[in-house]
């Protein structure tokens, strides 16, 4: 690891690489690059700390550097061990547009030190926003405060050995390491000092509304994923572009002719399914929601239960958001050397636990990311980035111009978070809530241009006729896509 002006990356001699691949992004990446010019002169994060927990990739390089641009401060980490791409990181480094903590490949024990230290800034409390990507960062700062709470009552600390799941071990090792030292109120300070966080994504979100239900959550938070011009747009069209990469990159198989199988049939599935079918695979969506099963049959897909299509299907991907979709027992019954991966946030749609610990199972290491797990008879399976979101593991994720759209409206939610930092009249703790539509347009229409797109101007009259403002917003809130 290089260790040096507050960062810990894999190898700082890839920063030209990095920088080369970040310039050609930039120009993918018209939404972000306008920010930047139209906030020139008056830097609207100015004095703001930013810690981010993102995916380290190129196009996160390029958020990095418009929100420094524009007058942040900033420390960083991914939010998924294997999803850093180590140019990128080391490009950040080296410009130290921000202090960085990622590599590819990190354990858990690595990625949840990191995180503790994309938080914990120098001579303060901590950050004053937040940009999460998945509610990890969220996560560590709650659990945090429950248990300083706790040890204040009654002197206890956490017990990592109290849970079978291994992240959570690795939370309640940091939160009670850290009481441990004496910092026993570090994160009820951090939460009570953040201004707010913008999540980037559907699980994330999910996580959030869970929270606030239950009375637990304590910031302003800005549902980034559901704004339309990310979630109908990178959730969609980004898996489109990249599911078929990272199933490429990591086994290079055929896919046309192949049954494959998505679970799950929402914006995800459905960016997976048309790639699939543009690649002359035939489709089979696995749903519980009947109308997204009725969508994934009127698209022209097979909808079928699991068990249904397991001793025939070639390709496997999960992307529900949900757990426990593929379990060991099925992975036992597919076709010699059926390829089961995730695209979903969490590892726990594929039941890894299970498939590592099936009587006389025998993995293999094929290469990075891709492991063959051969059962007792002899016939075995290919697994992807061991269940974690392939497209970002065996791949380098969405690419700019998505990603683009996705961060855009990032940067906007982080001005508005930090533009009302000192008021609750806009933004309550405890509550999750989405950008106006005229900044969803904006951001559409920021896009445009790149692509010579030409927009239609209504008349006055037209729109009188259809009731909306002839600059928009053209659609009711409730407009669905
Ligand atoms: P979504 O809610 O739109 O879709 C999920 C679908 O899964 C729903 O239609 C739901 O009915 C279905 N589902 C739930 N449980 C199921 C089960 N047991 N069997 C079959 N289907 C089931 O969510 P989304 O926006 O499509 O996101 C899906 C996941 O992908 C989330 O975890 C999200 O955070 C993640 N995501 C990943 C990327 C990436 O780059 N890898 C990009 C965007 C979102
Ligand atoms: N995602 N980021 C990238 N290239 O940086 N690719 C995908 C990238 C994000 C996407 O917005 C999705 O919601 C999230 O990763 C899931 O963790």
């Amino acid at each position: 690891m290089v260790e040096g002006y507050e960062c810990e990356i894999k190898d700082m001699s890839l920063h030209e690489f990095g920088r080369k691949e970040l310039d050609i992004a930039q120009v993918e990446m018209p939404g972000l690059m306008a920010l930047r010019d139209e906030f020139k002169d008056a830097p609207p994060l100015k004095g703001a700390k930013i810690s981010g927990s993102l995916h380290m990739t190129i196009q996160t390089a390029a958020l990095i550097e418009t929100c420094h641009s524009l007058g942040a401060e900033l420390r960083w980490c991914s939010c998924n061990i294997y999803s850093t791409q180590d140019h990128a990181a080391a490009a950040i480094a080296k410009a130290q547009t921000a202090a960085v903590f990622a590599w590819k490949n990190e354990s858990l024990e690595e990625y949840w030190e990191c995180t503790l230290k994309m938080l914990t800034w120098p001579d303060c409390d901590g950050p004053d926003i937040l940009i999460d990507d998945g509610g990890d960062a969220t996560l560590l700062m709650h659990e945090g405060e429950k248990y300083e709470l706790e040890f204040e009552k009654n002197g206890t600390l956490p017990d990592p050995q109290s849970t079978n799941n291994r992240e959570m071990q690795q939370v309640l090792r940091i939160i009670r390491r850290e009481l441990e030292n004496g910092n026993t109120k570090k994160w009820g300070k951090m939460l009570n000092n953040l201004k707010g966080v913008s999540e980037e994504t559907t699980t994330g979100v999910a996580r959030l509304d869970q929270m606030s239900l239950k009375g637990e959550l304590r910031l302003k938070c800005i549902n980034v994923n559901d704004c339309v011009t990310k979630q109908k747009f990178d959730n969609v069209y980004g898996c489109r572009h990249s599911l078929p990469d990272g199933l490429m990159r990591a086994t290079d198989v055929m896919i046309a002719g192949k049954q494959v199988v998505i679970c799950g049939f929402g914006d995800v599935g459905k960016g997976c399914a048309q790639a699939m079918k543009a690649q002359g695979s035939r489709v089979v969506v696995v749903e519980v929601d009947p109308i997204c099963a009725l969508q994934a049959a009127m698209e022209g897909y097979e909808v079928k239960r699991l068990e249904s299509i397991l001793t025939t299907g070639d390709i496997f991907i999960t992307a529900t958001g949900n757990k426990g979709i593929i379990m060991a027992h099925h992975m036992a019954q597919m076709k010699n050397n059926a390829i089961v991966g995730n695209i979903g946030h969490f590892d726990n749609e594929i039941d890894m636990d299970g498939l590592d610990n099936y009587p006389g199972i025998k993995p293999m290491n094929v290469k990075e990311q891709v492991d063959r797990y051969e059962f007792p008879d002899g016939h075995g399976i290919i697994v992807l980035a061991q269940g974690r979101l392939l497209n970002l593991g065996c791949a380098t994720g969405h690419p700019s111009f998505v990603m683009s759209c996705s961060f855009t409206n990032q940067v906007l939610a982080q001005i508005e978070l930090w533009k009302e930092k000192d008021s609750d009249e806009k933004y309550q703790r405890g509550k999750v809530y989405v950008l106006p539509k005229h900044l969803d347009e904006k951001v559409a229409r920021l896009h445009l241009a790149s692509l010579n797109a030409e927009l239609t101007e209504l008349s006055t009259e037209q729109a009188d006729y259809i009731c909306v403002p002839q600059a928009g917003p053209f659609k009711k809130d409730a407009y669905r896509y």
